[in-house]
């Protein structure tokens, strides 16, 4: 069923020696049993076998997570120095630390599949991997960092409670902690989006022009529609994905529209209405066009959001070589006293 192994024995081809058909019968068998585990909902661990397949699946899916919580934190980051005030100031240093925070976990539990974070970095760096598109469009005013927390945060939120059920063990564990903090960043976006709702009609006229320039982005954050998503069936299969990008998409929408409504916006889409026969709200077209030029690297800040990665991680060559140096100092006397 989940057939990777296959890779390895189209390799073999005709004549293949002994040795090599015997590694495959084992690898059967490792197949067979890893297949059990994903139709059990049992959980894939670091040190289990499993299809090469499977493995790059997750580090490419782990470390795009990863990626896009150190570059998310550059939109957010634009306001820490300019917040309106010292409370306001504290939520957002706290909020974009934990982003951070979610980029380390996500980095080690994309290592222990055996790619290295340098090798990771390193294709982001170089462009080659991507990061989710929502981080490439400018936060011009304030209400933009409570439009973040309220619908980027949830969109998120919407996204990866259900990778807390994931197959693979360490993507899960990190994902609970994660959707904790998320949900804390979700809850300070909206309160401080009804704190402005609730001052001058600039203030109210500040967040409904933010509510206008995120929504259809954020729609989009969840994916491709299923029809022209390449990985989303074998990543439902394998257990990584639990719901598909549409799925997802419906349920952040209807979530948000009564959200919407207590906080007196109007969400830009005159299509969105409920549908009783479906029991879900319908919406309007998503502009995809615009959504492959920001992936493909042509976004409105994409080439400010890799060139500030780039600078940040050259500034910070200096900590990487003390850590190392302090740990090749310190290790063989800790091996020693083993
Ligand atoms: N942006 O076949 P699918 C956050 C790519 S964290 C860019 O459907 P898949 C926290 C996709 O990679 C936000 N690329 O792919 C925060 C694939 O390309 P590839 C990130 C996208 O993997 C909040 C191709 O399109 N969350 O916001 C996007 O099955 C506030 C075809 O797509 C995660 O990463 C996109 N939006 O489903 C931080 C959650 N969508 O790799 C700071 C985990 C698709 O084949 C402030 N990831 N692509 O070359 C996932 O759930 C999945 O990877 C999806 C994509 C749903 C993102």
């Amino acid at each position: 069923m989940y057939t990777q192994a296959m890779d390895t024995m189209a390799k073999e081809g005709k004549g293949a020696p002994r040795a090599v058909a015997a590694l495959s019968a084992e690898d059967a068998q490792r197949q067979a049993r890893f297949d059990e585990r994903i139709d059990a909902d049992g959980r894939i661990e670091p040190r289990d076998w499993m299809p090469e397949a499977y493995r790059k699946t997750l580090v490419r899916q782990i470390s795009q997570h990863a990626h896009s919580e150190i570059v998310g934190m550059l939109p957010e980051g634009n306001w820490i120095s300019r917040a309106p005030s010292l409370k306001r100031k504290a939520i957002l240093l706290a909020k974009v630390q934990d982003e951070g925070g979610h980029g380390l976990y996500l980095y080690s539990a994309a290592e222990t599949l055996g790619t290295s974070r340098a090798q990771m970095l390193d294709d982001l760096h170089s462009g080659k991997a991507k990061y989710s598109s929502i981080f490439n469009y400018p936060t011009l005013t304030w209400a933009d960092v409570g439009v973040i927390g309220w619908l980027v945060d949830g969109a998120a939120i919407m996204n990866q409670v259900p990778i807390c059920r994931c197959s693979y063990g360490p993507y899960a564990r990190a994902m609970v902690r994660v959707c904790k903090e998320e949900s804390f960043h979700q809850r300070q976006g909206y309160e401080g989006l009804m704190v402005l709702m609730k001052g001058t009609q600039a203030q109210r006229d500040m967040v409904q022009d933010a509510v206008n320039r995120w929504w259809w982005k954020c729609l989009a954050m969840f994916g491709p529609p299923d029809a022209d998503s390449p990985n989303s069936a074998q990543g439902m299969r394998w257990g990584i994905k639990r719901f598909t990008n549409d799925e997802l998409r419906q349920k952040f929408v209807d979530a948000t529209v009564p959200q919407a409504r207590l906080l007196g916006v109007t969400l830009p889409d005159p299509d969105l209405k409920w549908n009783e026969a479906r029991g879900h709200h319908d919406y309007g077209a998503i502009d995809w066009s615009e959504f492959w030029q920001v992936v493909n690297g042509h976004g409105p800040c994409n080439r400010e959001r890799l060139a500030a990665r780039v600078k940040a991680h050259d500034d910070g060559a200096w900590v990487r070589e003390a850590a190392a140096a302090h740990a090749a100092k310190h290790t063989p006397v800790e091996a020693k006293a083993a």
